[in-house]
């Protein structure tokens, strides 16, 4: 019975990790005030990079996983450097598409803490704006 125990306890910690692990490589943000998580992927898979314009791919995906009820969009985004007090060089664009949102002209033109912030709105709602979520990102310094 002990030994069941520990067993199931080992699973429990390595499918927790695994999950964990999943949740890093596509992070996975709640959206407050809302039953909505956003997702994102920078150039399908890839990491920020100084140095080039970028394209994320954004979903708005409910707790089951599945895409996010139609009145959920995204109409905002912007990314900052606070501790620098400055945005982008560049002005993001977002493109709606079949299974989520293309957000265009993406650059972190400089190594350091970035926030991304996306702007999630609910058009069923009658409280105009939306929620902000706001993600910090780390844009890693050139290796040669
Ligand atoms: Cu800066």
């Amino acid at each position: 019975m002990i030994k069941l125990q520990t067993l199931s306890m080992c699973l429990f910690l390595l499918a927790s990790s695994a999950i964990g692990f999943a949740a890093q490589v596509v992070p996975s943000h709640p959206v407050a005030g809302t039953p909505v998580f956003l997702t994102y992927t920078i150039d399908g898979g890839g990491s920020f990079n100084s140095d080039r314009v970028q394209k994320l791919t954004v979903k708005l995906l409910g707790r089951d996983g599945k895409a996010a009820p139609a009145e959920f969009e995204l109409n905002g985004f912007d990314a900052r450097m606070p501790e620098h007090n400055h945005g982008m060089v560049t002005k993001a664009t977002i493109q709606k598409k079949s299974t989520g949102y293309d957000v265009g002209g993406v650059k972190l033109h400089m190594p350091g803490k970035w926030v991304l912030e996306f702007m999630v709105s609910n058009k069923a709602s009658k409280v105009s704006g939306g929620a902000l979520v706001i993600v910090p990102v780390k844009v890693p310094v050139e290796i040669e």
